[in-house]
């Protein structure tokens, strides 16, 4: 069955810290008990600004749906890849990054050695079955010694942890909802992906994974 409450009395619930890098750590379960209330709060981010799907520099239309909230977003299109304060959909600033978030972040980010998080963007990624992200570095924003913090939600993912080169070996990381990863210092310019999506049924998000990444972009 889905994993879709924190079980404190399972003894397979995984509570423990994993470190997967020097300094990149999986929280497992760490959001669970803030998700009914990130789940309506979401729903009002994409009511502003709805999941689009991006064109690339190359002219492909990416297949993951992509949308912001905080005072900077991600963009892509044919000009390349940036960070924008409107969203170009509706030429309006994207939705205030709401404060669960902020606190989620901030926290996740202490527990992982990094004090004062404030992130002011966040990039909510939507994948559907057979969608996945090839092997990149989060290389746009102003200052990489700035943690990254991700929060996964809805079916279950494999995600690909590389070295700082493309042609290093890659291990592979289940993210489960609920799951927050936060990753920083040597670890910030890893290469990293995620596997195509299985297919899935998950009790709060249908045939969906959501992704939030919250940066300090500016
Ligand atoms: C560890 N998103 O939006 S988040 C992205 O699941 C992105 O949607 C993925 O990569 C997703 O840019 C992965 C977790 C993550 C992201 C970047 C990392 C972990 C990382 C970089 C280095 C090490
Ligand atoms: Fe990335």
């Amino acid at each position: 069955m889905m994993q879709t409450e924190l079980d404190l009395f399972d003894p397979q619930t995984p509570l423990q810290p994993r470190w997967v890098g020097a300094q990149a750590v999986v929280l497992p379960g760490f959001a669970l008990p803030q998700v009914q209330t990130l789940l309506p709060v979401l729903r009002q981010v994409v009511a502003q600004a709805p999941f689009r799907h991006m064109q690339t520099p190359g002219g492909l239309k990416m297949a993951i749906g992509l949308t912001n909230c905080g005072a900077l977003g991600w963009i892509s299109d044919r000009q390349g890849y940036r960070y924008s304060p409107v969203d170009p959909l509706s030429n309006r600033p994207w939705p205030v990054l709401p404060q669960v978030l902020i606190e989620l972040a901030n926290q996740a980010a202490t527990l992982a050695g990094f004090a004062d998080f404030q992130p002011d963007a966040c990039l909510v990624n939507c994948y559907r079955p057979g969608n996945r992200l090839s092997l990149h570095q989060d290389r746009d924003e102003r200052d990489f010694s700035q943690p990254i913090v991700s929060v996964s939600l809805g079916l279950p993912a494999v995600f690909l942890l590389g070295g700082h080169t493309r042609n290093e070996p890659t291990q592979r990381i289940g993210l489960r909802h609920g799951d927050v990863l936060v990753w920083g210092g040597e670890d910030r310019l890893r290469f990293h992906g995620v596997l195509p999506l299985k297919p899935g049924a998950h009790p709060l998000l249908g045939n969906l994974r959501i992704n939030l990444t919250l940066r300090k972009a500016g």
